[in-house]
Formats: C-alpha cells, structure tokens, sequence
C-alpha cells in the first residue's frame, strides 16, 4: 500500500466547492445574555481543518452541539445569520440522537474499539439503529447543500455510512472520507457486529484517506476479510467501481506555532513559566481528558520516577493540561474523577513541603498561552495508548525554534511513524517510561538539539492547508479514473431483449451453472438443482435448444441433469452429451500425466490452509479455498499461482482464477470452443443467448455472433452488455420466456 499522495507533495488547488461534513462543527454554540455566542470548538478534527476551511471555498455541514430546544425566534436568526456568514450549516441532533448515536455508538463502541480498548465497550450496545438514522440525517444534509461540481469530503468514525449514503443519491459526486484515528487490526474491528455495513458506507467514497500506511493496510485487510473483495495494491474495487486507499499524515499549521513561539509575549509568558517553577526540570502533557489519551499511566510512571529517586522532587515538575472532552459520556465523567483522585494521591505521596510535583488543570488555554507551555518545558510527554495521529506532539515541535526539549512519543501514536527521532515510549510500561523520563532528565544539551533539529524538519513546513490540498487533489484523481460503475440492466432494457427473443425464429440458450442457476455455496456438493429449476430447464429444453455449460466434472452433471432433454458440456467443454441416453463424447485429447505431481502440491496446500479442499476431474484440478480465513487464502493463493506457474510453464495447461478457487486445466478447450461448436451446428437464423457468471463465461460471450446475447450474473468486469443481480433474476427470466 502506498500513498496516493503526501501532503507535501501535491499541492493543486481543487476545482470545486468543497463541503466538509463532520460530526461537529468547527465552532460551539452557547446563548449569552448578548445572544448567541459562537466561538472555536477545541479537538483535533477542528483544528487541523479550520485553516484549510478558512482559506477555501468551503461549506462545513455537522453539528453545532448541544443547543438549547427553547432558543427564541431572535436567538434562532441571529443563530442562522451568524451560520451563514461562517459559511456552516447545521445537522441538529435531539437528545435522544446525542444519547444513543453520539455518546452510545461512536463515542462508547467505535472509539473504544478502534483505539483497541475493548473493554471499554459497553455490554449492551444497541445503537446501531441510532448510528444509522443519524448518518441518514448526515447524507440528507449533504444532497440537500450539494451542487454539481461539489467536492464532498466526509470526516471520521461518526459518519462511515455517509459517503455510501450519499453516493447512492449522487452517483458522480466526488466523494472522499477521511479517517482521524487508528483503523484496528483486522482481527480486532472483526469484533463489530456491524463491521462489514460500517466498511461498505466508507468504500462508497472515492478516496479513503488514512494518517498511517499501517492503517490503510489494515482497512484493506478488513475489506478482504468481511466483504470478500480482494483489494489490489492502494484499489478496492466496488460494484466495478475504482475506491483509493492513501496515506495522509496530518500536520499542524507549523508556521502559526513558529510565528507564536517568537512573539515578545509568549515569549514573556515562557519566562513566567519557567521562573515559576524556579529551576526545576519541567515536563508538560497536553491533552484532551480522554481514556484513549494514557493519562493515569503517565502520572504513575512519573511518580515511580520520583519513588526511585527522592531527590528528584523538588527538581522536577509535571504540568498536566487537560482539555474537558465529551462530558456527557458517563465513562468521561468517571474518568475524570480517576485522573483527578490520582493527582491528589500521588501529590501527596510524593509532594515535599517546598514543591507540589503535578500540577493539574482541567481547562482549555488560548492558543498563546499554549504555545508558551511547549517553549517552556524541557520535555513533552506524549503517552497515548493509542492515537490516529496526535498532533500535540507535532505541536510542540513546531513551537521549538530554539532547536531545544525532549519529546517522549508513544509507539502507539500514528505521529510516531514521522517522528523517530523521539524518545519513543511503550506507554503500557510504567517503570520504562519512568526510565525515559530519567532519560530526558539526563539527556545532554547536544543530544536534545540534534533530536530536535531532525524532528523539526519533519515538522516544519507541514500545513493543514497542504494536507487539505493533497488529499483533495487525490480525491480529484481518484474520481477522475473511477471508471463507470456496473449498473443492472433496468427493466425496460429486459423487456425489450424479452421481445427481440421471443419474436426470434429460433433461440438457442447456453447456461453456465454454478452462481448463474444457482447460488455459490459453502462447498461444492451442497449446490445441486432443486426441483423448480429441474422443472424450468425441462420446459426450456422443449421449447427451444438448451446448453448448460460447466466447469464441474461430467458424472455430476449427469447425476444431477442426466434425464434433461438439455445438451450438457462438463469440465468446460471437454465433455459433452448432447441429448439424454447419447454418450459422452472427449472432445480433445489431452495428456493427465502431470496431475499427480499438481495434485500432490495442492495437498500441501490443503494441510497449510484449513478449509481449501481439492476437486479432481478428467484432466483438470482444482483448489477451492472459500473456507479460508481470506488473510490467510490471499497468501496461499499468491504462493501457489507463483508454484504452479513455474511447474507447468511450457505445458498446454493454465491456471485460472475462478470464484474462490484456483483451476489448473487446459487450454485446448474453454466455453468459447463450446459456443463456437453450437454455432455451427445451429440453423441459419438462430438468435444465440448466453448467460454465465466467471471469467471463463467471458470466453462464451466473446465466441457469440454479432448479433448473440451475452448476459453477466452478478459483479465483475464483463464484456456482456446485459447485467442481471443474481440467480433469481436469470430463472425469472428464463420463466418468462417458456
Ligand atoms: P484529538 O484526539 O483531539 O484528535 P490531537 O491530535 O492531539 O487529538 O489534537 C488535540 C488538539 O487540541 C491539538 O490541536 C491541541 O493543541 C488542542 N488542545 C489540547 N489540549 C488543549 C488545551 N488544554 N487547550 C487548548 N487546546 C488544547 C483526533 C485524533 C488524533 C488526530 C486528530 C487529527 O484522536 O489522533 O491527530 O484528530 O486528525
């Protein structure tokens, strides 16, 4: 997986108005005596964005927070005014959606989730209908703001169903969705009940967007596991549609911190800092208060370092900001008491008459005087359990123009796969942290410098306008190669085919069986012809001159199809019987010498992936793997094409890859030597219709006439110019036509 683009490569503007849609809005809305207040809401979303919104032309569509359901018809227009000049537009949620969709699925399920802290999820999770009704909400907003030519570019775990959402309504909208925190491990989002409705709501974009390669990779895995799709290198392909998968890292407006970090009165503000803590080393954490944020762990890890070493307690001195976050979450609000109880205890444990080692505030800062907290500490402890991409960090780099400070990043933050030069930290480990700090304690001036010189040039020149800019441009290039989506054949178009074969002379039909006639199932055995479908092919085979053309070996075609009035084609056309009681004719001949040898490879393969099992015929064999864990069967299946193409180069044999199976057969015979024969043999006049689901159905429809009728079951690219859904749709349309 590689990127589709860095921020800091691609910086073009793009074309059209953009609509940012994101769960909140960039602002918070209160009522004042003076009337409706709207001011800049905190959080990473917000600010890496606003700059971008600012400087564009941009409409941002999400929710302003809790607003009260009482606001006068005064305060309701100013607020509307005040929405409009600030170019936003409001998705209001009532109590109930904040309740159930808001704090109970993103914040309590997905958040949790995604930052692997599962035992953070509730037991009882039944918001998902929530989840739902709420994005429908989202995308409505959306088609009712869009225009054509819009660039709509959806944001983070709160709205996965609304880029599918709106693609169903606004089928060439460029739509991208950017994701801010990690995407799981495979085997870790596989716990979500919901997962493969959440992945197919995102793939309705055209640019799925990510701040790490490992998460880009990682939703790829997800995709192979839970939608059967195999996506190749950064491209998913959905109902023949192309979906990108790139990589971009956020960064935060760099030159704003740098701009601060000289400014006399930060400048002075740092000086105060410092002063105040009157020569002791001073380590800082900013965060919002959040569980995912790895709080508790710091200050224990900061009380074992002044455990260990008493004398470090009037030396040292951790300034801990915590940023109020998400308050009506129940496990926020005993979080807070958590982190808050800690502060107490370890103060007391390790407090000396002279010094108070944690100061804690629970509050939000200007952005100056935040700029003059990183300036004045000596080291930065970012330790979050897990963290998209955490741009505190980034921040803080920033802000050192003085080439000085120590960062301590967690492995675990998406910002530590840019910033290795870190002090990198595991944060689950309390005493190695404590030893890190020691580390920045000790750290010589030469060592600070040089870690920061190196850090900075990562930093410095980031912008969240680039990063904006580089994503939509990947998202203009994304939708521009999207490639036409497969559509269905409408039921017009059937009924006017219906007409043209109905009113032919003479039809001539050639079926494919196997996820044509009837569904694929679990294993092959299990998709024998039920009654009905014996009965239509009876009825067809009186009518007009039927064809069923398989893959599958000849005894059971003729077990199962044997006393049809239908000719049958087995082991794609290298057998056929063409009416009931005549014999089964070869139709080449063909060397089997070699099956031994493959079919004692693909035994190896069978023990190495529980689940495949193989198929013998003729003079082919075949590895099904449909039961195979896909991560697992994508490995195998790479490895074993590798093996057998090098076994068998210069033989008249191919592999083919067919619906979950490999295929080792040969190449003297396919369906289009079947159709080609059927051709010939047919009367002048004859109308040819064929209808097949896999690649080797293609063979069938490239042998038709000019004038024969090719139909496509199901997705895939095709040449066929009709597409039907499914099984279902070809009985009913071969019912119609008897
Ligand atoms: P957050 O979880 O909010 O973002 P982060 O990236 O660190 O985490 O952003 C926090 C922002 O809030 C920073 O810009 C910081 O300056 C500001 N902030 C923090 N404490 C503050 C305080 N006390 N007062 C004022 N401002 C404060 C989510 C993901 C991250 C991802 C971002 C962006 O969880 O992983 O980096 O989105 O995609």
């Amino acid at each position: 997986m590689t990127a589709a683009t860095t921020a800091a490569t691609v910086a073009l503007p793009s074309k059209g108005h953009v609509l940012i849609v994101s769960n909140r809005l960039p602002v918070t809305v209160r009522e004042s005596k003076r009337g409706i207040v709207v001011e800049p809401s905190a959080g990473g979303l917000a600010s890496g964005l606003r700059p971008y919104f600012q400087s564009a032309s941009a409409t941002w569509i999400g929710w302003p927070g809790p607003l009260s359901a009482s606001l006068s018809d005064a305060a309701r227009s100013s607020l509307d005014a005040q929405m409009s000049l600030h170019h936003l537009r409001l998705v209001e949620l009532g109590k109930k959606d904040v309740v159930d969709y808001y704090d109970g699925f993103s914040n309590a399920v997905i958040w949790p989730l995604f930052h692997y802290l599962l035992d953070r999820i509730p037991l009882r999770s039944q918001n998902w209908e929530a989840y739902q009704r709420v994005n429908r909400r989202f995308a409505d907003a959306v088609v009712a703001q869009y225009q054509p030519g819009d660039v709509v570019w959806v944001h983070d775990y709160h709205l996965m169903l609304v880029p599918a959402l709106v693609r169903e309504r606004l089928p060439d909208a460029q739509i991208g969705f950017f994701l801010h925190i990690p995407f799981p491990a495979p085997e870790v989002f596989r716990i979500l009940p919901w997962r493969r409705e959440l992945l197919m709501g995102v793939l309705g974009a055209d640019l799925v967007g990510f701040h790490t390669p490992s998460y880009a990779r990682h939703f790829a895995a997800a995709v192979r596991a839970q939608c059967g799709i195999d996506p190749a290198h950064d491209c998913v392909r959905v109902d023949g549609r192309a979906v990108r998968l790139g990589h971009f890292p956020m960064g935060p407006d760099a030159e704003q911190f740098e701009r601060l970090a000289i400014d006399p009165a930060v400048q002075e503000e740092a000086a105060r800092i410092r002063e105040d803590s009157r020569g002791r080393f001073l380590f800082l954490g900013v965060d919002r208060l959040d569980y995912t944020k790895g709080i508790p762990r710091r200050l224990v890890a900061f009380e074992r370092l002044l455990q260990r070493d008493p004398s470090l307690r009037d030396r040292v001195r951790l300034i801990q900001l915590a940023v109020p976050s998400r308050e009506g979450v129940s496990e926020y609000a005993s979080f807070r008491k958590q982190v808050e109880e800690l502060v107490g205890r370890i103060n007391g444990s390790v407090g000396t008459l002279d010094s108070v080692p944690i100061h804690y505030l629970h509050r939000a800062v200007t952005l100056e005087q935040l700029t003059a907290l990183y300036c004045a500490a000596d080291a930065m402890l970012v330790t979050p359990l897990r963290d998209g991409m955490n741009l505190v960090a980034k921040e803080f780099v920033a802000s050192r123009v003085d080439d000085d400070g120590v960062l301590l990043l967690s492995e675990f933050a998406g910002a530590a796969e840019e910033l290795s030069e870190a002090v990198i930290i595991n944060p689950y480990d309390e005493n190695g942290m404590a030893d890190n700090m020691a580390q920045a304690l000790a750290m010589s001036p030469d060592e600070r410098t040089a870690r920061m010189r190196a850090l900075r040039r990562r930093v410095v020149g980031q912008r969240p306008n680039t990063w904006a800019q580089g994503f939509l441009s990947a998202l203009a290039e994304a939708a521009d190669s999207r490639g036409r989506p497969e559509r269905l054949t409408n039921p017009n178009e059937i009924e006017g085919l219906m007409r043209r074969v109905t009113s032919a002379p003479r039809v001539v039909l050639v079926l494919d069986y196997d996820g044509t006639l009837v569904g694929l199932r679990e294993m092959p055995e299990l998709a024998a012809p039920d009654a009905s479908l014996l009965g239509l092919l009876a009825v067809l085979g009186s009518t007009c001159e039927v064809h069923l053309a398989s893959g599958r070996p000849r005894d059971v075609i003729e077990g199962w199809f044997g006393d049809v009035p239908i000719a049958l084609w087995a082991e794609h056309g290298l057998w056929h019987r063409p009416a009931p009681g005549a014999p089964w004719e070869l139709r080449a001949e063909v060397a089997t010498d070699w099956i031994p040898e493959i079919r004692a490879l693909f035994e190896d393969f069978v023990a190495r992936a529980p689940g495949s099992r193989i198929e013998q015929k003729f003079a082919s064999i075949v590895w099904h793997y449909r039961l195979v864990e896909p991560g697992v069967a994508a490995q195998h299946v790479t490895e074993l094409r590798r093996e057998l193409e090098t076994r068998l180069a210069g033989r008249p044999l191919e592999v083919m890859d067919g619906h979950k199976l490999l295929e080792v057969r040969q190449t003297a015979v396919d369906k289009g030597t079947v159709v080609r024969d059927i051709v010939a043999r047919a009367p002048q006049g004859s109308l040819f219709v064929a209808i097949g689901d896999d690649r080797t159905d293609e063979d069938m429809f490239a042998a038709l006439p000019a004038d024969g009728v090719a139909i496509r079951v199901g997705a895939g690219d095709s040449s066929a110019p009709y597409r039907l859904a499914s099984p279902m749709a070809v009985r009913a349309l071969l019912g119609a036509l008897t």
